[in-house]
């Protein structure tokens, strides 16, 4: 059984989530080769100590580089914010480590173009590299994944998609590194943003061709939160809205926001098409609501619920019987398993740095978009009308 030794770098929330989904990976699924949880990475010494504890990593470092030169390291795991994404992923993808980077892949397309150029390179050495958009395995929305493909709701007219939060809806909530553009890239746009897009090109097999956008930022400074009476200037969205035009034609709407007050982690997705609909709240991730236009006769028509919790469904063989349901967590264990499975098998995981990039420039169209607020119609206050 080849041994995949993963070296975790950053270990707050992201970095919690994927220990959990590296220890749980081979307890759940027969995996075709062993990964370990051989040493996590933070800045400080004594902080990397206390959480390789916690989180069972056999090892610790304060220095990233260091991991990149230890023969029991194969696959470099970045959870840090973006402002280092391109630069640890290309060196551990130059030292011949498989690297599962966070979303968004980066902070710019440029430093998304120099990843996906280094995945290229590194691929030929039969190295494999992945970004985090976990929605995708999520059971539910892989299963309406098959079922887009299969062909079940025709051709594809709308995208209807929202991810809701309200962390920041509060102007005493504290600055953090998130609401620095140096640091973050972007804010509701690219943390959360990122997810949708991502998802509505996976579930369509399709891709974005243009966008019309709207991004504001409620809340510019905010209290830092070691010293309250200092402030931080919040230099990202702290909401964006927009639409898109797909290749194949779709008409979409997105939204993602920190301000809607109440919505925790609401990432909700519609899909019409000619033959159905699929619909999916992430606050009820176990269920699908499926319309079958073909099959429902008209006095029974309407929406069914899909308990997505089969055998038979995707990744469930993993779990528990039908009915005892998954969570946030269970998404990053599919992560973890896909990638072990493309590793040993010798096949690319997806979405890839290709993928990823894709995003970005879709990130980047609607920041241009928002920026250029011409292409915006201003109602015209003083009409006749
Ligand atoms: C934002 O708060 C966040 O943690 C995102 O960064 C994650 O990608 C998402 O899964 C949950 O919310």
């Amino acid at each position: 059984m080849q041994h995949l030794g993963v070296a975790l770098i950053g270990h707050s929330f992201m970095g919690a989530v994927h220990s959990q989904a590296w220890r749980a990976v081979g307890h759940a699924y027969d995996l075709p080769a062993r990964p370990a949880r051989t040493v996590l990475v933070g800045r400080r010494a004594q902080a990397a100590a206390h959480a390789a504890e916690r989180l069972g990593w056999q090892d610790s470092t304060d220095d990233w580089k260091s991991v990149l030169r230890r023969d029991d390291v194969h696959i470099v795991d970045i959870c840090t914010p973006g402002d280092s994404h391109a630069e640890i992923a290309v060196a551990a993808l130059e030292a011949g480590k498989h690297v599962l980077c966070e979303k968004p892949q980066a902070n710019t397309v440029a430093e998304a173009e120099t990843m996906a150029a280094a995945a290229r390179r590194a691929r030929e050495q039969g190295i494999r590299a992945m970004v985090g958009f976990t929605y995708r395995r999520v059971p539910a929305l892989a299963l309406a994944r098959q079922l887009i493909a299969e062909g079940r709701l025709g051709d594809i007219r709308h995208v209807r998609a929202a991810y809701l939060q309200d962390w920041l809806y509060d102007p005493r909530a504290p600055f953090t590194w998130r609401l620095q553009r140096e640091r973050a890239g972007a804010g509701a746009l690219g943390d959360i943003g990122s997810h949708i897009v991502d998802l509505s090109q996976y579930l369509l097999g399709d891709t974005i061709d243009a966008v019309s956008a709207q991004t504001a930022t409620f809340v510019g400074v905010r209290p830092l939160a070691d010293s309250p009476e200092r402030t931080g200037q919040v230099t990202v969205d702290d909401a964006a809205v927009f639409t898109a035009r797909f290749t194949g034609g779709a008409l979409a709407t997105y939204e993602a926001t920190r301000y809607a007050t109440g919505r925790k982690n609401a990432l909700r997705i519609e899909v019409n098409g000619s033959c159905g609909s699929l619909a999916f709240d992430f606050e009820s991730m176990n269920e699908l609501s499926f319309y079958d236009a073909a099959q429902d006769a008209e006095n029974t028509a309407g929406f069914r619920r899909i308990l997505v919790t089969e055998p038979g469904h995707p990744y469930l063989e993993g779990w528990w019987p039908p009915g005892h349901g998954l969570g946030y967590e269970h998404a990053f264990v599919h992560q973890a398993r896909d990638l072990v499975t493309a590793i040993a098998e010798g096949t690319d995981p997806a979405p890839g740095f290709e993928e990823g990039l894709r995003v970005q420039r879709v990130i980047a169209a609607v920041e241009a978009s928002a920026a250029d607020g011409s292409r915006y119609t201003r109602i015209d206050r003083h009409g006749s009308v």
